[in-house]
């Protein structure tokens, strides 16, 4: 694998006064640090991952596992996992990790600058990486723009490199922050078709609003551009936008699932909720040889 990229070069090389900075802790991967008036977040370089989002003034937006742990090629329990090359597991060969590769490994920033609203952005690029290439038919490069404005936005860019087509399942893994995932009631999502990986993908019709009672694990295809968390604990309405993608994937492991889930606390499923940009099974997608493809989520709140 290839070696992270060293903080304090990539600070000195794209720090911001007062906007962005990089840094190093102990038994940490490089953590990229993000802040303006209406709030911070902070990425790691190990899996190119968003780890937090907390608006001014408000409770974090994007769930951390409070038991999560960092070791090399792992990715943190928590935030937005990049899912790439292929969601979930791989379709063929179960040796390789579910949700493909991109996670695992280290990422560089490419550029950092400020935006016209006050806010901050910062393009991440993942490492080629020699293992990985050996075990993927295809040639592409990965990037990652973060946006944080009064509201976040990732934008996750594929470009096939190879020249041939390059066929693509992906999500960015967003793991929303919420006050009881028993009182929260998810909006949009009604009258669409899912695959309920809880019943071996059996496909369902959504009736009404989703709310949470069991484990939930769903995949809904040709989904509109929105869905909404209302959480009346907390006291806000939580958008989930995305682009690029027909799918939102809904998951939350509830009482088994976290007790089985080694890095969340066995309460942590009443904290957290996954609503994920996706293009995942049946709406899988093929991108051209010499083009790309843009997957993007942009998470906003407001208050009931
Ligand atoms: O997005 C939902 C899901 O695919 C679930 O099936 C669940 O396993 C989850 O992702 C977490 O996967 P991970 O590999 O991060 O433990």
């Amino acid at each position: 694998m290839s070696a992270l990229p060293d903080a304090l070069a990539q600070d000195a090389r794209f720090g911001i006064p007062g906007r962005l900075s990089v840094r190093q802790l102990p038994d940490n991967p490089p953590l990229v640090d993000m802040v303006c008036e209406h709030g911070q977040a902070v990425l790691s370089l190990d899996g190119g991952q968003l780890l937090s989002w907390t608006p001014t003034d408000q409770p974090p937006v994007v769930w951390l596992s409070p038991a999560a742990v960092w070791k090399p090629g792992k990715s943190f329990r928590g935030g937005v996992p990049v899912c790439w090359p292929w969601f979930g597991a791989h379709p063929d060969a179960s040796d390789l990790p579910n949700h493909g590769f991109a996670r695992n490994l280290p990422w560089e920033i490419t550029d950092s600058a400020t935006t016209e609203d006050g806010g901050v952005q910062v393009t991440l690029a993942l490492m080629p990486d020699e293992a990985a290439a050996a075990r993927w038919p295809h040639q592409a490069t990965l990037t990652l723009m973060v946006e944080l404005e009064r509201a976040l936005t990732l934008r996750l860019i594929t470009r096939n490199t190879g020249d041939s087509p390059l066929p693509l399942t992906e999500a960015l893994h967003t793991y929303l922050h919420v006050g009881d995932a028993a009182q929260v009631a998810l909006t949009g999502l009604e009258g669409l078709t899912y695959a309920d990986k809880e019943a071996d993908f059996a496909r369902k019709t959504q009736n009404g609003p989703v709310t949470l009672d069991a484990p939930t694990d769903r995949v809904y295809f040709a989904a509109p551009e929105t869905c909404t968390v209302e959480d009346p604990v907390l006291g806000r309405r939580v958008r989930v936008a995305k682009q690029g993608g027909a799918t939102f994937v809904v998951w939350n492991p509830w009482i088994p699932g976290a007790k089985a889930i080694g890095d969340m606390p066995d309460d942590g499923y009443t904290q957290m909720l996954c609503v994920e940009a996706a293009n995942a099974l049946d709406d899988a997608i093929t991108v051209a040889p010499g083009s790309e493809h843009t997957l993007a989520t942009t998470l906003s709140w407001e208050a009931l």
